[in-house]
């Protein structure tokens, strides 16, 4: 059965809905960068571009460094957002658009975040890197998928009981990277954990300006949190989509965080624009190694 086209919308010229974009358009390595300002950022150090669009806060530069294709798009905001950018980017590749059926054949993509993030432990200070090996989804998303045989059921009991989670909260579900591009983008400059993924930057970060939280240890208790060696590291706010959304549609996926905010110490980067560029050129070049 095709699919509708209330499910899978083209536009005019058979580009994917949001994201502007047609198959030919993207590289099968993918950088994902929040803002949109960061994709000229990342694609300045492309040989060449190739291939510009834009859409709302979906922007889209597609070139080459050092002779390797690549892809660099801003996913904006959020892990509703991400449902949006893995979606139709899976069906570039592994749906046929014209007949709007499932292709047998499918590509895996190579999907690398370069965002920033806040570090939840002392002893990872503001202007490093951690790359996540494990992301917690604080904010449901993935609660809308299946997504049993993809989440660490005994890690996620043990966050529940520590932090004493709202059993009306969606379950906070765990997911894992992609061991391949760990092993490739790891290096003794990254700090590894679990990042937690939150729904907002404030109150869903323990971030108290005039509102009350309801959960004011929570991040206390994040902090504190250890499941066999396996601490939560930072918090932001696309990652456990990434991962799980890749797991499931058989991407490889990895989230490299330049650490620009301390909570526990309550600081913040004095240069986050230089963190974010080197973090950039880190990539880039483990991207080729
Ligand atoms: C909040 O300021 C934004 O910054 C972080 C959070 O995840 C959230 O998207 O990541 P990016 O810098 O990648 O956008």
């Amino acid at each position: 059965m095709p699919i509708n086209e209330s499910e899978l919308i083209l536009n005019p010229d058979g580009s994917v809905y949001h994201l502007n974009l047609k198959p030919e358009h993207v590289a099968k390595t993918i950088i994902f960068v929040g803002d949109q300002d960061r994709v000229e950022q990342v694609s300045k150090h492309f040989d060449t571009i190739d291939f510009k669009t834009q859409k709302r806060e979906f922007k889209t530069h597609t070139g080459t460094f050092k002779g390797t294709r690549l892809s660099v798009i801003s996913t904006g905001i959020g892990s509703d957002n991400i449902d949006i950018v893995l979606n139709e980017l899976d069906a570039l590749f592994n749906i046929d658009l014209k007949t709007r059926q499932p292709k047998t054949e499918l590509t895996r993509l190579e999907i690398i975040r370069i965002g920033t993030s806040g570090s939840l432990q002392t002893d990872i200070p503001v202007d490093t890197f951690v790359l996540n090996t494990h992301a917690l989804d604080l904010n449901g998303m993935l609660n809308f998928y299946k997504t049993k045989s993809i989440c660490d059921v005994k890690m996620e009991t043990a966050f529940i009981n520590h932090t004493n989670w709202h059993p009306n909260k969606a379950r906070p579900l765990l997911v894992k990277n992609s061991t391949l591009l760990e092993e490739k983008f790891e290096s003794e400059v990254t700090f590894k954990g679990v990042t937690a993924t939150a729904c907002g930057f404030y109150g869903p970060q323990g971030r108290i300006l005039r509102l009350a939280v309801k959960n004011e240890m929570l991040n206390e208790k994040m902090e504190s949190f250890n499941f066999n060696g396996l601490r939560i590291t930072n918090l932001e706010m696309e990652t456990s989509a990434i991962y799980g959304l890749s797991k499931l549609l058989g991407h490889h996926a990895i989230s490299l965080n330049a650490i620009i905010a301390n909570r526990a110490h309550g600081t913040f980067s004095k240069n986050p624009m230089q963190v974010v560029e080197n973090l950039i050129t880190y990539t880039l070049y483990k991207i080729i190694e």
